[in-house]
């Protein structure tokens, strides 16, 4: 279908872009080290739904608080949302949305995030992104911390996110 084609082309120009966001050369390095995931199971949002780049930003010394930012693209021609996601180093989790108002940036808990159809989302600084809040233990670069996340059909699927400094 010719329009699977042309959903490729908007989600490969926004991984580019997502490139500027990968901060220092060490997490891009082993974010490559992966191999890239088929569609495992195409019946589920889980088996649909590839993560790329799933990161954390490091945690300065007494910070409790950081955020976990990834490319959500959907390989299926099923809508889907991210409902929750869940960590267990952290008391709360929620998904925020940061946006301009009135020329200050503010955040706000929103419910899901939409992953249309053969296209993808951006959890990014500025954007939607993903909140730790209560952290048990510092985010140390270089480490990486396990992020369970859940769409809107009930699938659910675990990503190792990498810790790091995120240029923005
Ligand atoms: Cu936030």
């Amino acid at each position: 279908m010719k329009p699977i084609l042309r959903a490729l082309i908007p989600a490969f120009l926004l991984m580019t872009t997502f490139g500027l966001y990968a901060g220092d050369n060490s997490s891009e390095t082993a974010s490559a080290s992966k191999p890239p995931s088929a569609v495992i199971d195409s019946t589920n949002a889980a088996g649909s739904i590839t993560v790329n780049k799933p990161r954390i930003r490091a945690t300065a010394p007494g910070q409790t608080i950081s955020g976990a930012f990834m490319m959500l693209v959907n390989n299926s021609a099923t809508a889907y949302t991210l409902t929750s996601v869940s960590y267990s180093g952290a008391s709360t989790v929620e998904i925020h949305e940061t946006s301009m108002h009135e020329g200050r940036m503010r955040m706000r808990k929103v419910s899901h995030v939409d992953i249309p159809a053969n296209d993808s989302a951006e959890l990014k600084p500025g954007s939607y992104h993903i909140m730790l809040i209560g952290l048990e233990k510092a985010m140390r670069a270089g480490t990486s911390e396990p992020l369970t996340l859940k769409f809107s059909d009930g699938s659910q699927k675990t990503v190792e996110a990498l810790v790091g400094t995120l240029s923005e």
